[in-house]
Order: C-alpha cells, then sequence, then structure tokens
C-alpha cells in the first residue's frame, strides 16, 4: 500500500509539472526585449511596420541602448502582425514607453485588429489601464487591456501603437520602447493547475498520515536507512505520459 501511495504520489507529481508546463506555454511574451525586437535592441526596425527609424543613444532610451522614432504631419501608426492560438488565450495585455519631439504629437493609442476567417471584424473589449500624458522631457508607461470574445477564431491579430495630433504641416515626431505584448491564459488552464496543486497537497497529508501509522506499527523491523532508500527508489520521477495514464486508472 505505501509503494502504491508513493508511486502514486511521484506520478501526481509529473503530471502538476505537465500541467504547469502546458499553462505556461500559455501564457507568452508575443513581444517583448528578446522577442520580436520589442525594444529595439536589434538595432532595425524588423519585424515592425511604420517604424522610420531606430537610433541608438543609451542616454536617451527608456530600455536598453536602442529605441524606434516615428514622424508625420498628421498621425503615425507602427504595427506588428502575429500567429496565435485563440485557444490558449483571447486576453491581451500591451505596455510600452512612449515619448515626443518637438514639435510632438499629442495622442498615444494602442490597437488590436483581428479578423475572423470568414473576414468578418473582430472587435476586443479595450481597457486603458496607465496613459499619462506624453512628453518631450520624460518617458511615460503606458498599459492596455484586450480581451477578445469567444467566437474568435482566427490565429493571425495586427498589435499596433499610434501616435496622432499633427497640423498637417510641420513634421511632428514621436519615440517608442520597451514594447511587450502578453497573451494572458485562460482562467479554465490556470484553474486546472490549481486544482492539481489542491490535489498535491491533500495526497501529501494523506501520506504523512499513512507513514505515521505505518512508522508506529513497524518501527523495530527494518533499519531507518534501509526505508530512506526504498522510498527514493519508488518515487523517482515518472514521465507525463505515465503520470497521466496513472492517474486515469486511479480516477476509475
Ligand atoms: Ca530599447
Amino acid at each position: 500500500m505505501q509503494t502504491d501511495l508513493a508511486r502514486f504520489l511521484g506520478n501526481a507529481t509529473a503530471l502538476v509539472a505537465f500541467l504547469t508546463a502546458c499553462s505556461v506555454e500559455g501564457q507568452g511574451y508575443l513581444i517583448d526585449a528578446s522577442t520580436r525586437n520589442g525594444s529595439f535592441e536589434d538595432g532595425i526596425s524588423s519585424s515592425w511596420g511604420g517604424i522610420d527609424a531606430v537610433l541608438m543613444d543609451a542616454s536617451f532610451a527608456a530600455d536598453g541602448e536602442w529605441f524606434g522614432q516615428v514622424q508625420s504631419t498628421r498621425r503615425t501608426s507602427s504595427w506588428q502582425n502575429l500567429t496565435v492560438d485563440p485557444l490558449l488565450g483571447r486576453e491581451f495585455f500591451v505596455q510600452f514607453d512612449a515619448r515626443i519631439g518637438a514639435p510632438g504629437f499629442d495622442t498615444v493609442s494602442a490597437f488590436i485588429n483581428a479578423w475572423n476567417a470568414d473576414g468578418t471584424s473582430v472587435l476586443p473589449e479595450f481597457t486603458a489601464l496607465i496613459g499619462p500624458p506624453l512628453s518631450t522631457d520624460a518617458w511615460g508607461h503606458y498599459e492596455r487591456r484586450f480581451v477578445f470574445p469567444s467566437d474568435l477564431d482566427v490565429t493571425s491579430l495586427r498589435v499596433g501603437l499610434d501616435m496622432s495630433g499633427g497640423d498637417g504641416v510641420s513634421t511632428y515626431i514621436g519615440y517608442f520602447d520597451n514594447v511587450v505584448v502578453e497573451q494572458i491564459p485562460e482562467p479554465s488552464s490556470s484553474l486546472l493547475v490549481l486544482v492539481a496543486f489542491g490535489v498535491m497537497a491533500s495526497l501529501r497529508l494523506v501520506m504523512r498520515r499513512h507513514n505515521k501509522v505505518t512508522g508506529a506499527n513497524s518501527r523495530p523491523a527494518s533499519p531507518p536507512e534501509a526505508g530512506r532508500q526504498s522510498e527514493s527508489a519508488s518515487c523517482a520521477p515518472p514521465s507525463p505520459s505515465a503520470a497521466v495514464a496513472q492517474f486515469c486508472r486511479w480516477a476509475k
């Protein structure tokens, strides 16, 4: 009985690790300092569209050494096209730093565009979490949250940053840096992991109580060293697939 419990405990540990790995996979950083040139540290504008120049000045950049510059007489739009799996999450968190030159734009905004396979536009629920006024003297930090409805079936999104407010005559200048776009996992995925950890905690409690009873009944029977070696061997980490199979057998 003790060996079965120990084996199941080991399998459940692998199962929790497997479920956690699945959840982390869903919580992906689609753009950040090391992904798709989110901080412009590649020294080029790719993978961005609509960035007029990428400049290096560590004393000016908001993050690292490089930052992106946009300019226009009226408005600018900069974007990246992303491939996503909607089943991994329909909520997206966008944050970035922005600053303006002189003359500078008066408005900055972020957007995510999506079209379903049938060509219909899918609009997200949008929330501006942090949005200070644009300044020539310092970078401002901006955070936006986008939540798409459950009927979103696309795999491609366009994430963009706009600046606007030009008078149509003068050339207005703006800067972007430190862009992070994160796909937030579905609540069901997070809940599944929490449930798995709850099961683990309960099993450990049962195992401890079982060991106390077993130890009280058989303490003189075997040396402590032999007991520890046996338990260690029976708890060797199994593969995730073995854990899933064992979990299903116990669930029956
Ligand atoms: Ca940077």
